[in-house]
């Protein structure tokens, strides 16, 4: 991802406006626990960083997941600017040949080009964001092999077996994850930010090493806005076009019950 410099403790991750106004509060929050310390901006050669705390220093041979939650992951202002403009993507076009050829249109493929939101619906449609209201971004195994091939990972036993994958079968720690998303379910339900803000693109990322212990993590918080005042999402119901909703704990749900019949198998 945008994750540069590592020193000390700390990651640079590249400035975003929105990310910090969101860590700054999340710093003051319930979900503190469950969030990488900020340690505040930073500028350098000409580049401005947030300052973050290095959620894998101390472990040793970490393996990781990152879970993209929410039923969308593109902002509703994504649809505004499509119908206003026509911009057109080639990477996103390329992006999405790569995945499936046979997915874009036939003047999709006349112009080699699409609009972020074909693209992001896309994505959205063909991996389990839609239905399950998460998707799989990537798991990089203990001996660093990275595994990203999770596009048109959709279907509840590929999800299975990736869980299955990530934590080698190991019961102690799909256990350890399950109560740690209880627990974050529990402050979630308690929290000023996440009772403020929509959460789009937003992930959880799973970490655990040899010593067991499992710890998951919210990250990535550029496209977390505050809700206008007077608006309240409910975060577990179905999101129609101007309700805002980011179906984050209808995301949450499924991993639970995902990695319920993990244990199960
Ligand atoms: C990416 O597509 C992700 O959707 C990014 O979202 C999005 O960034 C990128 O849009 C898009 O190209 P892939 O993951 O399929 O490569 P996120 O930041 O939530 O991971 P933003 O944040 O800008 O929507 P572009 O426009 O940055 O390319
Ligand atoms: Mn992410």
């Amino acid at each position: 991802g945008n994750f540069q410099l590592s020193e000390g403790g700390e990651v640079l991750k590249r400035w975003s406006e929105t990310e910090g106004a969101c860590l700054s509060l999340l710093m003051s929050d319930v979900l503190r626990v469950f969030v990488p310390r900020y340690y505040g901006p930073l500028s350098r050669n000409g580049n401005d960083y947030l300052r973050l705390e290095d959620l894998l220093s101390g472990l040793t041979h970490p393996v990781i997941m990152d879970c993209k939650m929410g039923v969308r992951t593109y902002l509703e202002e994504e649809i505004a600017k499509a119908r206003m403009s026509h911009t057109l993507r080639n990477d996103m076009y390329q992006k999405m040949v790569k995945v499936d050829p046979s997915a874009p249109l036939a003047e999709e493929h006349a112009q080699g080009a699409v609009t972020k939101l074909r693209y992001m619906q896309w994505r959205d449609s063909v991996s389990s964001s839609s239905t399950l209201g998460f998707r799989i971004e990537g798991i990089m195994l203990e001996n660093g092999t990275v595994l990203r091939d999770f596009n048109r990972t959709q279907s509840i036993g590929q999800l299975i077996d990736a869980f299955l994958t990530f934590t080698k079968s190991n019961l102690h720690i799909l256990r350890a994850y399950q109560s740690r998303l209880q627990a974050l379910s529990d402050v979630l339900h308690e929290s000023e930010f996440f009772n403020t803000h929509e959460l789009i693109g937003s992930s959880l990322l799973f970490v655990h090493d040899s010593s067991s212990k499992a710890n998951v993590w919210m990250i990535d918080f550029g496209k977390s806005m505050p809700t206008p005042e007077g608006i309240h999402l409910q975060h577990d119901v179905a999101w129609t076009e101007g309700n805002r909703e980011d179906g984050y704990l209808i995301g949450l749900a499924s991993i639970n019950r995902l990695l319920a019949k993990a244990i199960r198998r």
